[in-house]
């Protein structure tokens, strides 16, 4: 049987190498669609996790997870030898930065060597790890070829990007478009009729490099747009303007415009790393990616801008960052998620311990942090923890904080986010830019009355 019939009659095997939080909700998807899949990983607790069918991805559900493996449809393993009895392989390992800011191919080069070394006529070979163009062509092409099987014929190599969102309650693997590009015709026509078996909309491109760059694109364009909106920020506070009042209102064109937030930077695995991604292949091609640079430094200077803004609005009330104590509200990178990966609220903190402050976080989906080299537990959010800080600063607004107890209770907030109500503030609020607001002259005083 040819890999296009056990596609067609859905008995090819399916190997995932890296079972996280992109690895885990393929394997699911594709189990789910009748397929019977293996998660080949380095990490044992994460093999005895899948195969009692727990789950340690939020966005993957233990019940529907136990009944694929009770099925014998999902399972686990340390052993990459068995990749050589799989049929299609995702390759969904972490790509993140060196820490010279180069991208850092270890994980992918590991699962290579065996892949390389398992490899047999027959299969399919895709890459899912976010990398820069031409890495599929040019890495993992020639590795391949060294086995002196042909790609096209005796197997097929073809790059597919990842588009997980975490915590997103809409879009999930089955249904959000999936595109596909081979490192030649053959390729990407078997790329795109095996994702078919699990996912509704298959977007096949010309090219695996084309493929590779669709990624860069979807993520550099959320950099650059957060960027600019950030830099709006920085604009309007010297203009005495809310910035989030101007977008608000910049959002009501019904065409041509796309509503960004401002914050404290941005974080998570994928924004702040996937467009230097693009620079420096652009580097080694003579080419400066500017907009990619300008969104990076913008972005990148956030946490220093609120740490500021923290200190001239403590310096307002005639104290000093040091030997205040601050809470902060929310580390995760963003809202309704535990990931704390590049989170700018971590940066933050180490700024704000840095200058002296007395700094603990309160963060429902987030235990503890290492921030400014200490190991933080997180204090509980409440009318004690909010009016004991003489500064609470809002770094990320999950939707499961009771927004109106922290207007209510804080005598001064930095809110980065605008999560706080003006209309339940009693003591003094500053967002991101413009003049503070002082609750005390407002409606407060009779929320204050109803609070005593
Ligand atoms: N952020 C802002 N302002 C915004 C949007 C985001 O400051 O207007 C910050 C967030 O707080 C966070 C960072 O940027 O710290 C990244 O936010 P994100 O919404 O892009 O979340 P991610 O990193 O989970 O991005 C994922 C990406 N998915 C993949 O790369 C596969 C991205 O492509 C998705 O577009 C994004 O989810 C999404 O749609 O939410």
């Amino acid at each position: 049987m040819t890999l296009r019939d056990r596609i067609a009659d859905r008995t090819c095997r399916y190997g995932v190498i890296g079972m996280g939080y992109v690895g885990l909700p393929l394997m699911l998807r594709f189990a789910q669609s009748g397929v019977r899949v293996t998660g080949f990983e380095v990490d044992d607790a994460k093999v005895e996790s899948i195969q009692a069918g727990r789950s340690y991805i939020p966005d993957v559900d233990d019940g529907e997870l136990a009944r694929e493996v009770e099925a014998g449809r999902i399972d686990a393993t340390l052993d990459m030898s068995r990749l050589a009895d799989m049929d299609v392989i995702s390759i969904c390992v972490p790509t993140p930065l060196s820490k010279s800011r180069d991208p850092d191919l270890s994980y992918v080069e590991s699962a290579l060597r065996s892949v390389e070394s398992a490899l047999r006529p027959g299969q399919l070979i895709v890459l899912e790890s976010t990398t820069y163009p031409g890495m599929t062509e040019e890495m993992l092409l020639p590795r391949l070829a060294t086995t002196g099987l042909r790609v096209g014929s005796d197997f097929w190599l073809a790059f597919s990007p990842e588009r997980v969102d975490p915590a997103n309650p809409r879009f999930g693997v089955r249904n959000t478009p999936k595109v596909v590009g081979g490192v030649d015709e053959a390729s990407t026509e078997m790329a795109a009729a095996f994702y078919r078996m699990g996912i509704e909309h298959v977007h096949p491109v010309s090219s695996a490099s084309a493929a590779e760059m669709v990624k860069l694109l979807e993520n550099t364009f959320r950099s650059v747009n957060i960027g600019l909106v950030n830099e709006v920020a920085l604009m309007c506070d010297r203009l005495g303007l809310d910035a989030s009042e101007v977008i608000r209102a910049a959002a009501t064109k019904p065409f041509g415009f796309m509503r960004f937030e401002p914050g404290p930077g941005i974080g998570g695995h994928c924004i702040p790393l996937d467009p230097i991604y693009l620079s420096w292949k652009l580097r080694h091609l003579d080419y400066r990616a500017r907009f990619v640079e300008l969104a990076q430094d913008v972005n990148t200077a956030m946490p220093q801008y609120v740490a500021e803004r923290v200190a001239s609005a403590l310096n307002e009330r005639a104290r000093s960052v040091k030997g205040s104590r601050i809470l902060v509200v929310g580390v995760a990178y963003k809202p309704d998620v535990d990931d704390t990966r590049e989170s700018p609220a971590l940066e933050v903190i180490r700024l704000l311990v840095e200058r002296g402050a007395e700094v603990s976080f309160a963060d429902p989906h987030v235990e503890t942090i290492s921030a400014g080299g200490a190991l933080l537990e997180r204090t509980e959010l409440s009318q004690n923890s909010l009016a004991a800080a003489d500064c609470v600063v809002v770094t990320t607004h999950h939707s499961d904080i009771d927004w109106e107890a922290v207007g209510l209770y804080a005598h001064l907030i930095v809110d980065t986010r605008g999560a706080v109500p003006k209309e339940s503030v009693t003591g003094t609020l500053l967002t991101l830019s413009g003049p503070a607001y002082d609750g005390a002259k407002s409606v407060a005083p009779l929320v204050m009355e109803a609070a005593r």
